[in-house]
């Protein structure tokens, strides 16, 4: 069907968006997956991570902090669990699907297998992952530190990044369970998204630059995130700042910060990316784990609860369906871009 007259069809958004990266400077590898992903989160109504990423990525660009024109390289290995590409200094997102057929054959033929992800930028959700992951039967983990903006529990300084965690299911005849969040109580994007509409924060989100609890914005952003679940969350976050920084010879997100000088731009830094084979792993034992998976998820939807990403599918299939409608700001967002 096709969009409406204030809708964008999903394809039209993406040839407008990859334009405006390849108009910026960035060859087709890299342009390609950033639109890719960026108009994904469009699509799933996930604003944090939708198109007003764009001019942080640009801005990026033009500060020489990434490598607009990598080609990003999959590391010679032994062929056992892990995999590593090298992102050459360009965004992430090329070298994950780089990455991705690779992964995938180890895991179903080893089990298990680790995509390492090095010196990629990176600003963009976790869940086209592990989605793309869980397409090929697979389940998921994926995780990467930030730059320091969030205090762990009990400080009041930024040291951990918001450090976002997304894991992916995958199920026969529906969308994959996947759930994908940051590690603080929100996205750094949330923040900024409500600074921009000039709304304030929740009671609980940050913290401002003298350490004291702040619900606005600019406050926040000038002071110290908090993680999810206080003391949980803050162990989590600095578990991804372990497994997905210092253990893969990467930075860690106040290295990154340090090295980035500046929230303003998108943060470099690696990326680690985990695949299971269910059927590998429940060889041998009772029951099929992807008919088991279902009893649970029935159960859980049986309460009247709601799986992760559910929102997110209906968002795709409205959009899919009408197009992607964009606020009057967010389109004079594209037009002005497309003419810079
Ligand atoms: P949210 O809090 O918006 O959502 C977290 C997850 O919880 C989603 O999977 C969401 O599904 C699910 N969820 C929300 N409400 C419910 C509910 N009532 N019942 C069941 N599930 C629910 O995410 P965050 O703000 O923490 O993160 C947003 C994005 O930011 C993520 O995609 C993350 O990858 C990205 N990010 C990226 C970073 C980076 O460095 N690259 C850093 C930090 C975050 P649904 O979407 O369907 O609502
Ligand atoms: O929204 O917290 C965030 C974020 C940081 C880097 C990319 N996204």
């Amino acid at each position: 069907m096709t969009a409406s007259l204030d809708a964008l069809s999903v394809p039209a958004l993406l040839a407008r968006v990859e334009a405006i990266f390849r108009k910026g400077g960035l060859n087709a590898v890299q342009a390609g997956a950033l639109s890719r992903v960026i108009v994904a989160g469009e699509r799933d109504a996930c604003k944090s991570h939708g198109i007003y990423r764009i001019e942080g990525a640009l801005r990026t660009v033009k500060a020489g902090k990434v490598q607009a024109d990598a080609v990003p390289e999959l590391m010679p290995d032994d062929g056992s669990t892990i995999l590593r590409v090298n992102a050459k200094g360009g965004f992430a997102n090329p070298a994950f699907e780089l990455g991705l057929p690779h992964l995938a054959e180890r895991a179903r033929r080893l089990g298990i297998a680790a995509l390492v992800i090095n010196d990629c930028t990176h600003f963009s959700a976790l869940w086209p992952e592990v989605e793309a992951v869980a397409a090929h039967g697979l389940a998921a983990l994926a995780l990467c530190p930030s730059y320091a903006t969030v205090a762990p529990t009990g400080g009041k300084e930024p040291l951990l990044g918001t450090n976002p965690l997304a894991f992916g299911w995958p199920r026969r005849d529906a969308e994959p369970y996947v759930f994908d969040f940051a590690t603080s109580v929100a996205a750094r994007g949330e923040i900024e998204l409500k600074r921009r509409a000039g709304e304030t924060l929740p009671e609980g989100w940050a913290l401002d630059a003298a350490g004291q609890p702040t619900r606005d914005p600019e406050a926040a952003l000038a002071g110290a995130m908090l993680t999810f679940g206080g003391h949980k969350g803050s162990a989590i976050s600095t578990m991804i700042e372990l497994l997905a920084g210092i253990m893969i010879g990467d930075l860690t997100s106040l290295e990154s910060l340090r090295q980035l000088g500046s929230t303003n731009l998108s943060p470099s830094h690696g990326e680690l990316i985990l695949a299971f084979s269910p059927e590998r792993f429940a060889a041998g034992r009772e029951g099929d784990p992807f008919a088991r998976a279902e009893t649970l998820f029935e159960a859980i939807v049986g309460q009247g609860a709601r799986l992760p990403s559910q929102r997110r599918f209906a968002a795709r299939a409205v959009s899919e369906r009408d197009g992607i409608t964009l606020s009057s700001s967010e389109r004079a967002q594209l037009d002005r871009l497309e003419a810079e």
